[in-house]
């Protein structure tokens, strides 16, 4: 491997599984180091491809998404960094799929518990093919001021702090993520900081290892000394201490193997990674901390003693001018996110949109109030359910079933209506359950099932003014309006509605009173002396007697029911109701597998 720079301002990569967080520290990572385009070149999510919009500084810019490393690698051939956030389930055959494409030269692995024969396979693959892999069980690495792999070294205040936005003189590698951050941070305070830092990974078989990587950092003019943080388990740190023994490594290498505290355990410890467990003497931490120390490196007496190790060996490397000083830049301030400035309560933002009949925000879902799970252990129905929805109250039982029965009533009237014809139409002509259905809703008006409303308007109006129903019809007929909620195509004084019939009755045996319905009565009696049609429909019927629910139930205002009426909330039972009989139809259609519709030429008058 040993060749120098993985990373440039310039590098590029692809990212394997679409991860917003890290993609956007990425990117906020290159608006601090000032880089001039993205290090995210391309997103590859399995199966999908597009844009995802992601922040570059203020500037919102689109990402685009492949739906297959082939495709991103062709789409995007300068970009030669794989990085993986694949599942340790797939990440070997898509790190494998990855170090194939001729572009890519580095594949970092972040998922843990990828299976050791699949490391071995791409390791030797690698080798064989002169590519570089991090991880797998990794967190990545940082090239400072230039490139940053994923989440490595974590939160934006903590690389600003770490002074990752520019380069240092330091090259540090070590087997754990967590710890790197730690690293960074420490190196920071006692250096000019990170050149490049680089996190191998806690696995027993890295694709890469402390060596390799010190070797490259050997090659690497602006790296003046090595920090490693190796750790118990495995013989990782030997192959280091061969080199250092063959003159290999030339700059001042500082190391630290953790672990020593396994020797206070009676029994072997497994540590947090899979590696990191001492299987004899040679494996155990100060074998190997004492073997790096007689190869040459400064080897402190523990962890806590790493930092002035540090500071000694810069301070020295300053001293003999071997470091020469770093020019110091201001970080570009990175513009908070909206949400999490919101949150701490920084800004105040108007919202778009008020909404106060449902809340989705909670444990559960709210309606008006009542929570999901109460609706369904107190037995709530339909009409507890409209009630809360539409009238923002839990409304009387009588109240909810008389809601009930109108959506039953008219949740069909036969395959001959306006609406139902409509529907089978569409239906026919092959379209889609919305499209018949909406199509059918859409002749919902004010002679067909949508004359609700306006029959409670008028019902009520004439009612309130005490006009008789010769009055009220007479002054309609002088208007040129029809009188909502009378009249019928098919129903007549002798084929009365029966609908109408359940409607009342109900209502006789159920209302504390039926004022606006003995009105309606009334005005029907007065249009059957004029014509055998003129009877009251089922929009008069609900129209009217909605009235009285919402007057007798003692559940709203006199203010709220003006309101009621006015706004239009009673066709919505009608609505509500037909869809019921026109997805109905819409299956049936579909069912009996019914050809396009053709209206027949002798049922149209031809004429000029
Ligand atoms: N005349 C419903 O009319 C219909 C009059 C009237 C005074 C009236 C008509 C009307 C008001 C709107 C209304 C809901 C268009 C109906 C429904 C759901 C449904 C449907 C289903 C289902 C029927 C003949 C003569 C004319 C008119 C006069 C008619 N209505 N006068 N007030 N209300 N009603 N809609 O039969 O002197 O000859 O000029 O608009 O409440 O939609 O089952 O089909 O569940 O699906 O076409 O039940 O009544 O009568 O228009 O030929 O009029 O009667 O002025 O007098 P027709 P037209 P003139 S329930």
């Amino acid at each position: 491997m040993a060749t120098g720079q993985l990373f440039s301002r310039n590098t590029q990569a692809l990212f394997y599984n679409y991860k917003q967080l890290p993609i956007q520290r990425m990117l906020d990572f290159d608006f601090l180091c000032g880089r001039e385009t993205p290090s995210v070149a391309g997103i590859i999510n399995p199966g999908s491809e597009g844009f995802q919009k992601l922040f570059f500084g203020q500037e919102e810019i689109a990402i685009p998404v492949h739906a297959a490393i082939e495709a991103a690698c062709a789409a995007h051939p300068t970009a030669d960094v794989f990085i993986n956030f694949a599942s340790f389930r797939s990440a070997a055959a898509s790190s494998m799929a990855a170090l194939k494409q001729p572009t890519i030269k580095v594949v970092a692995i972040i998922a843990e518990g990828v299976p050791e024969s699949d490391t071995k396979q791409l390791i030797a693959y690698a080798r064989a093919n002169n590519k570089v892999i991090i991880g797998p069980a990794t967190v990545g690495g940082v090239q400072a001021g230039a490139f940053k792999i994923g989440d490595t070294a974590g939160t934006i205040d903590n690389i600003i702090q770490c002074k990752l936005y520019r380069p240092g003189s330091v090259g540090f590698v070590s087997k754990s993520g967590g710890m790197s951050n730690e690293m960074y941070n420490t190196i920071a305070r006692v250096t000019d900081g990170i050149y490049e830092g680089i996190a191998i990974g806690g696995d027993v078989f890295p694709g890469s290892t402390l060596s390799d990587h010190i070797l490259r950092f050997n090659n690497i003019p602006q790296i003046k000394m090595v920090v490693v943080l190796g750790e118990l388990g495995g013989r990782d740190e030997y192959s280091l201490v061969e080199a250092m023994k063959q003159g290999k490594v030339t700059k001042p290498v500082v190391a630290w193997v953790s672990g020593t505290c396994a020797r206070l355990f009676k029994s072997e410890v497994q540590f947090g990674h899979a590696g990191a467990k001492s299987g004899g003497e040679m494996e155990s931490a100060q074998a190997k901390n004492q073997a790096l120390k007689d190869a040459g490196a400064t080897v402190p007496t523990s962890f806590e003693a790493l930092e002035s190790a540090i500071k000694e060996t810069f301070d020295k490397l300053v001293e003999e001018g071997k470091v020469s000083p770093i020019k110091e830049v201001t970080p570009p301030q990175i513009p908070e996110d909206l949400s999490s400035a919101i949150k701490s309560g920084k800004v105040r933002a108007p919202t778009h949109i008020i909404s106060t009949i449902s809340d989705d925000r909670g444990e559960e879902p709210c309606y008006a109030g009542v929570p999901m799970s109460s609706i369904i252990e107190q037995g709530y129905g339909v009409g507890d359910v409209i009630s809360l929805l539409w009238f923002k109250r839990s409304l009387p039982r009588y109240c909810t079933k008389f809601i009930e029965i109108c959506i039953m009533l008219c949740a069909d009237h036969g395959p001959c209506v306006s609406g139902a014809h409509n529907t089978i139409v569409t239906a026919r002509a092959g379209k889609d359950l919305v499209s018949s259905l909406v199509s059918g809703l859409l002749t919902i008006g004010p002679r067909f099932g949508g004359a609700i409303d306006d029959a409670a308007r008028y019902f009520k109006d004439a009612c309130d003014r005490n006009l008789t129903p010769y009055e009220f019809v007479e002054g309609m007929k002088k208007k040129g309006i029809r009188v909502p909620g009378i009249g019928h195509r098919i129903k007549s004084r002798d084929n009365r509605d029966k609908r109408v019939e359940l409607l009342q009755k109900f209502a006789r045996s159920n209302f504390p009173a039926v004022k606006y319905m003995e009105y309606a009565v009334q005005v029907e009696t007065y249009t059957l002396s004029k014509a055998n049609n003129l009877v009251m429909n089922v929009d008069g019927a609900i129209g009217s007697l909605f009235l009285d629910l919402l007057a007798g139930s003692g559940m709203f205002t006199k203010q709220e029911i003006d309101e009621i009426v006015q706004i239009g909330y009673l066709n919505g039972l009608f609505v509500l109701a037909r869809s019921i009989g026109l997805i109905g139809h819409t299956f049936d259609q579909k069912r009996l597998k019914q050809p396009l519709y053709r209206h027949p030429w002798e049922d149209v008058l031809y004429t000029k």
